[in-house]
This record gives C-alpha cells, sequence and structure tokens, in this order.
C-alpha cells in the first residue's frame, strides 16, 4: 500500500481565466492572477494505493462522490498512473474547510491538493511548475492554487501546452496587510460550470476579443502594483477584471448571470464607499457565482464588514489573509 497526503488552499483571480484557447488542453485565452488565500478555504486530500483495489473510488466530506465527481477525478488519476507507468487504482478521500460550489472556486483548492497527493501516492518526483500543469488538467484554476502569494498562470505559446503553468509573481509575505472578505450569498452549485460556460463565452460573445486586448493592460498594472505592493493602483484594475468577465458571460448566448441582486448590491456599496472616501478602501471581484470577494486592507476590514452585516442575504462573512501553495502531510484521511 502507498499512501500520500496534500493540503492546498482556493485562490481568487484579480484576472479572471474565462475561456480556452484550447478546451480539451485547458490552454487559457488569456493569462490570470490570483491570490492563494490562507487556510480558512483548504482542501486535504489522501491518496491510498492498493493492488487490491479493482477501481478508482472517492470520498468528498466523508460522502462517497458522484460519478461524474469520480470521473473527472479519475481523469486526473489516469494522467498521473500513465506518466508513473503504473497500474495500481486509488481511493481518494477529500475533505474541503468551505462549501462546494458557488462560486468559492473549491475545484482549484480540490484539484491542486488532488494533483500533488496522487503524484506523491505514484512517486512521480515532480516540481511545482508540473505539479501545476496537471492541476491545470482537472480544474483551469487549480493551476494557480500549487504556489502562495501572488500567482500567475501562463498561458504559453506552444500548441500542446508544455509552457502552460502557473508561477509566483511575488510571496504570501508581500501581502501581510492584504485580506479577502468573502460574503456568502449562496451555497447552493452553480447551474452552469465555468467550463461549460467559458465554451459558450469564448463561441458567442461579441465583446470576448475586445476582453482579451483590455486584459493584457491590466495585467501589466496588476503586477507592478503587485511588485510594489500598491493597492490604490490594484483596486481599481481588480474591479474592472470582475465587470468586463461578468459582461461578456452576460452578452453570451445563453445569457450566463451568475451575480444576484445582492452580489449587484455589494458591488454597488463598495463603488460609493470608495467614491466617499476619495481613495480606494475595498476592490470587490465576483466569481461564476454571487459570492462577494473584496480585497482590501486589514486596517479597512472592519468598514468592509459592517458594510456587508448591513446588507439583507448576506449569510455568512469569512475573512482571509494570504496563505501558501501546496503542502503535504504525515496525517492521513481515510
Ligand atoms: C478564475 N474561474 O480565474 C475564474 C474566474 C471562475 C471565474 O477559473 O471546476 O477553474 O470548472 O469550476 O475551470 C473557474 O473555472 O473550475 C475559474 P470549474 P475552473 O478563477
Amino acid at each position: 500500500m502507498k499512501i500520500a497526503t496534500a493540503l492546498a488552499n482556493s485562490n481568487i483571480a484579480i484576472i479572471k481565466y474565462w475561456g480556452n484557447s484550447n478546451d480539451e488542453l485547458i490552454i487559457p485565452s488569456n493569462n490570470s492572477i490570483s491570490f492563494t488565500m490562507d487556510d480558512k478555504l483548504q482542501t486535504k486530500t489522501t491518496v491510498i494505493l492498493d493492488e487490491e483495489f479493482t477501481i478508482d473510488e472517492l470520498w468528498i466530506n466523508d460522502q462517497k462522490a458522484t460519478a461524474k465527481e469520480t470521473e473527472r477525478v479519475a481523469s486526473i488519476i489516469e494522467l498521473v498512473r500513465i506518466k508513473a507507468k503504473s497500474k495500481l487504482k486509488a481511493k481518494i478521500f477529500s475533505e474541503n474547510s468551505f462549501p462546494k460550489g458557488a462560486g468559492l472556486a473549491s475545484s482549484a483548492s480540490s484539484f491542486a491538493a488532488l494533483s500533488g497527493a496522487t503524484c506523491k501516492a505514484y512517486s512521480l518526483g515532480l516540481n511545482k511548475k508540473e505539479l501545476s500543469k496537471i492541476a491545470r488538467m482537472g480544474s483551469g484554476s487549480a493551476s494557480r492554487s500549487i504556489f502562495g502569494g501572488a500567482v500567475e498562470w501562463i498561458k504559453g505559446i506552444r500548441k500542446d501546452g508544455e509552457d502552460c503553468y502557473a508561477q509566483e509573481i511575488a510571496p504570501k509575505e508581500k501581502f501581510k496587510e492584504l485580506r479577502n472578505i468573502v460574503a456568502i450569498l449562496e451555497r447552493k452549485e452553480k447551474k452552469i460550470g465555468s467550463r461549460e460556460g467559458m465554451k459558450i463565452t469564448t463561441s458567442t460573445s461579441k465583446n470576448f476579443e475586445n476582453r482579451l486586448i483590455e486584459v493584457e493592460k491590466r495585467l501589466k498594472i496588476a503586477r507592478e502594483a503587485i511588485l510594489d505592493f500598491d493597492f490604490e493602483k490594484l483596486a481599481p484594475v481588480i474591479m474592472e477584471d470582475s465587470d468586463s468577465m461578468h459582461k461578456v458571460m452576460k452578452e453570451s448566448n445563453p445569457s450566463l448571470i451568475y451575480m444576484n441582486d445582492i452580489s449587484h448590491k455589494i458591488r454597488k456599496e463598495i463603488i460609493e464607499l470608495n467614491k466617499s472616501s476619495e481613495k480606494y478602501l475595498g476592490a470587490y471581484t465576483f466569481d461564476a457565482g454571487p459570492n462577494a470577494h473584496i480585497y482590501t486592507l486589514s486596517k479597512n476590514t472592519s468598514k468592509i464588514k459592517s458594510i456587508l452585516n448591513e446588507i439583507e442575504g448576506v449569510q455568512e462573512i469569512i475573512e482571509c489573509g494570504i496563505g501558501d501553495g501546496i503542502r503535504f502531510s504525515d496525517s492521513h484521511l481515510m
């Protein structure tokens, strides 16, 4: 028997990934940038290999996974099995510290932890760059969760995706003051998953190509603002990119609407707060779900939280700092 356990945290993009140039190899249409969250948004995954196992089996939060969930995970296991030239089947146990789906990007931490634990169990001595490529195949954003701090997922130029991986821009120590205040509005799984939604947008949204041009400018500003850690410079770019992604989602056919009325109310409140303060106290960003992520500095968290607490429909508020990339543990789940 072989056993390995990995821990990975969620990441929340500030320059979003929405669309692939190659859907099979998960090569994104644009680079994306995220911050990796601290251990509050974490997945722990244990992979066990044994000659007696006849199929790959998966448990998530102590429950046997659905056929669809197992299939997606098994495809990553198979990828690693081929690289490792092994025939061993796996039992996988995974635990999340936060709700599945609903735009909280549990797939990012899940597929990052899965890739790490699987490669270790099959004794593939891969570096983080290679792990990031495997994680990418499970869920694009998972490629970024292999690293901590500020991370950029590079689309690369090769057709085979071999130069498509994430890398650290700056370590978490640089962002000791940075927080993401998460407002949970809904815990339901989203109706149209990201992979399907992205295909719809790239093939039908008339402004998708324009978005790609704008993204290049925002990537440049975001990298500079990260390296100098300048929140005043970073905040407007974060909000513009979220708005731009939700615009192309909405213009898709069928129209993809992930934000709800409460999300829009939060967005408006943050815009008003910044206006009345004459500086950026918060920067909102929304993923493929209604939940709000407000990036802010530690000195402004109580202000942001009190605004969110006043809004009807906010179910829970989670304050995250910036955290680590993938780690391994000897404390296994089973
Ligand atoms: C991102 N998202 O950059 C963007 C922003 C959602 C909106 O990457 O498993 O990582 O299909 O939910 O492919 C979500 O897409 O995850 C994503 P699935 P995937 O974080």
